[in-house]
């Protein structure tokens, strides 16, 4: 592994643990790739590709888990419409690997503005990165698995952040409960119809005017009794923080920042202004260390009051326009006003108006201060949000418990700080699809804490996407349903009863297998590994390298989500003999053993699939509505044995920062036709009981009498 530093990059962060070598040419660096190099203004480089050659990784982007035949445009956009032809979303993740059938190459481009991938669409065996700058540190992984490549930069980039255990439970959002009484009567309607949930979110509402830490006194009266009410009903609130800061005379933020010059530049040295929910707002410098220290301490009013999560938004920055916007699109309207218009003029200004919000101009035309330089926006783009959510994940260092925090902008190497959620999707199948295709990519960008708002953000969702969605949702780690304004109400007890029920096996089953995901969730980050994986990341088979929908989940599973609209199943592909564990309800299932190859199976609506592969064991306990209430004295064991399987339990006390990370293993025989199950570590064997199936289709149920 190398790297090489092409004029002077700034320093991003994102590397931390610099496991590759610095080489002095450039040409050294992609010695025994296909990689070449051109470096003038931009930098570029460019690969052949070989026919079966397969692309993975770039985090968040639209289209497959493979990424090839597209372009990809790595600068934080605010889009709300995840359009296909849509290249750039709200996070920068320039990592990707070449899995050819001979040697696997990985790729870090380090550069926090604009690059865009070209993956083999203008040329369809060639692959091209552009890079809009001169410096830039290239970092490239030769000579490893794909695995391998995986896990150095992984290592590189260091540890995920660690949400606390609260966090794998059910959340609940919507733009907005805009009142404490809102908030109430959905906590009161998910205990009436005995659905699990762990927090409700806050949306922009609940603040004054939109101002970054304040409450809303009319809606939010008494916020610190309020916080304390729901959490003895073992219920979180969790609070939105928006990147723009409300330009008001006598508001602390504003005030502050003014006076410190905590806030972005223009060429005059004024505060930059742009205006987003507030009105006309500065933007914090969140990539000078100051500014950071100073908005992450501010974090601390919303913790003082009983607050433990957030989730930062807007933070691409998002811009809706800004005075000179404005003016260039009226001075244009103005002289074009009474002529006749050719329709190039009328275009154009149709053009100027539609276009007034995240203008590139206006990226442009501010600046950050890093160690007493000053640097244009636009040339840092992609770290706004990144350095926001770290400014949070650094204020959060100096409690004992840990805080919920996620992000919507993010850069590679925010995931030490926060997790994000993919932002605004759509009530679509095909966004449903996208959550599914961009959860390895996320992981492998750093992003395990992550997940889409489920049942889809824009537009309106029917129960039957719902369900489905939550479904797949059971498996990510941020399990969030959320909708915007002015879209039908999606909560789970929203629609018709029989919905209600499906919901409320869906949701109970997951806090059943929420150990299980906690600890995989554990393994991965202490391992640097992914939860979620392509199907070649364990088979090597050629078939394995085309599945585009399913997916390899933690130890052992192979997830088998419903993703089409009216169906009664789906097809699927085993690269080996496989038990199909069929799932109506936690305490409510089949086991059936299919064959390595392709098979049809019926899913009906109440019903997710998932696959155990052979000598794995996953380990579920009763749910509860809460994950605080979680008992664990029985635990149940599934899975399918060959002759030995053993499965590790990860966990630790879920709340603090510095718990100690405990296991037990469960070694499971299957020899003569006997079972023989033993225990290492902390738990008491004696409690599990256990219904799996052996190799020769034959079911074993009983508990464990040692
Ligand atoms: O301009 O706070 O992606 O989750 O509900 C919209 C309102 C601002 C965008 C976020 C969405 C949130 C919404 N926000």
């Amino acid at each position: 592994m190398k790297y090489y530093k092409i004029g002077h990059p700034f320093n991003t962060e994102a590397v931390i643990n610099n496991l590759c070598l610095e080489v002095q040419n450039f040409e050294d660096l992609f010695e025994s790739t296909h990689f070449k190099g051109v470096v003038n203004e931009t930098i570029n480089l460019t690969c052949p590709l070989e026919k079966n050659d397969v692309i993975y990784g770039l985090g968040e982007h639209m289209h497959g888990l493979n990424k090839r035949g597209q372009v990809y445009e790595s600068f934080c956009t605010d889009d709300p419409l995840h359009a296909p032809d849509r290249k750039s979303l709200y996070g920068a993740h320039n990592f990707f690997i070449i899995d050819s059938e001979t040697l696997p190459v990985g790729i870090f481009v380090d550069f926090p503005s604009k690059v865009t991938f070209d993956m083999g669409f203008e040329i369809k065996d060639q692959l091209h990165i552009a890079i809009d700058g001169k410096d830039a540190t290239i970092y490239c992984f030769t000579g490893l698995s794909k695995q391998e490549i995986v896990k150095k930069f992984l290592m590189s980039i260091g540890q995920s952040f660690m949400p606390p255990k609260w966090a794998f439970g059910y959340q609940q959002s919507r733009w907005s409960y805009e009142n404490k009484e809102a908030v109430k009567s959905i906590a009161d309607e998910f205990d009436k119809h005995d659905l699990p949930l762990d927090s409700i979110y806050l949306d922009i509402d609940y603040m004054d005017n939109f101002k970054n830490f304040t409450i809303d006194k009319a809606g939010f009266s008494d916020f610190k009794e309020f916080v304390s009410d729901m959490k003895s009903r073992d219920l979180r609130l969790v609070p939105i923080i928006d990147a723009g800061c409300k330009i008001e005379s006598g508001y602390e933020i504003y005030e502050e920042g003014v006076k410190n010059g905590y806030f972005c530049e223009d060429k005059y040295g004024k505060p930059f202004i742009g205006a987003v929910w507030p009105g006309k707002c500065h933007f914090p410098d969140f990539i000078n260390p100051e500014t950071r220290a100073w908005f992450g301490s501010k974090y601390h009013k919303l913790i003082d009051l009983g607050i433990e999560g957030f989730w930062n938004d807007m933070n691409e920055p998002a811009i809706f326009y800004t005075e000179e916007g404005i003016e260039d699109a009226v001075e244009y309207a103005e002289g074009i006003k009474g002529k006749n218009l050719g329709i190039y003029e009328f275009f154009d200004l149709k053009d100027k108006f539609m276009g007034l919000s995240n203008r590139e101009k206006d990226y442009k035309s501010f600046y950050h201060k890093v160690d007493g330089t000053s640097y244009n926006h636009y040339d840092l783009h992609n770290l706004y949000g990144y350095n926001m959510t770290r400014a949070a994940g650094e204020a959060f260092e100096s409690l004992e418990k840990r805080i919920l925090m996620f992000s919507r902008a993010s850069y590679i190497g925010m995931h030490r700080y926060g997790g994000i959620w993919t932002g605004d999707n759509h009530a679509w199948w095909e966004h449903l699809k996208l959550n599914v295709k961009m959860m390895p990519s996320l992981n492998m960008s750093g992003f395990l804490y992550s997940g889409a708002d489920i049942g889809g953000f824009g537009g309106h969702s029917n129960s039957e996407l719902l369900v489905r969605w939550s479904q797949f949702a059971v498996f990510t780690p941020l399990f969030r349903n959320h909708a915007c304004m002015g879209t039908r109400v999606q909560e789970p007890f929203r629609f018709d009863d029989e919905s209600t029920a499906q919901l409320r096996n869906v949701l109970k089953f997951r806090y059943s297998m929420v150990q299980y995901i906690y600890s995989e969730f554990l393994k991965a980050r202490q391992n640097y590994s992914l939860l979620f994986r392509p199907l070649s990341f364990e088979y090597s088979d050629t078939h394995s390298r085309s599945v585009e929908d399913q997916l390899m989940y933690g130890d052992g599973l192979m997830l088998l989500p419903v993703i089409e609209s009216n169906v009664k199943g789906r097809y699927i592909y085993l690269p080996e003999k496989t038990l199909i564990w069929t799932v109506n309800a936690y305490d409510d299932y089949q086991y059936e053993i299919l064959e390595k190859g392709h098979h049809f199976v019926n899913v009906d609506l109440e019903q997710m699939i998932i696959g155990i592969k052979k000598n794995k064991l996953t380990l579920i306990s009763k749910p509860s509505n809460r994950i605080g209430h979680l008992e664990t004295d029985t635990m149940f064991v599934k899975g399918f044995l060959e002759d030995k399987a053993e499965y590790t339990l990860c966990y630790d006390d879920g709340i603090n920062r510095n718990s100690i990370v405990k296991d037990f293993k469960i070694t499971m025989t299957y020899k003569d036709g006997v079972i023989n199950i033993s225990c290492e570590g902390d738990y008491d064997c004696n409690k599990l009981e256990y219904d799996v199936v052996t190799w020769d289709n034959k079911r074993h149920k009983g508990a464990v009498n040692v």
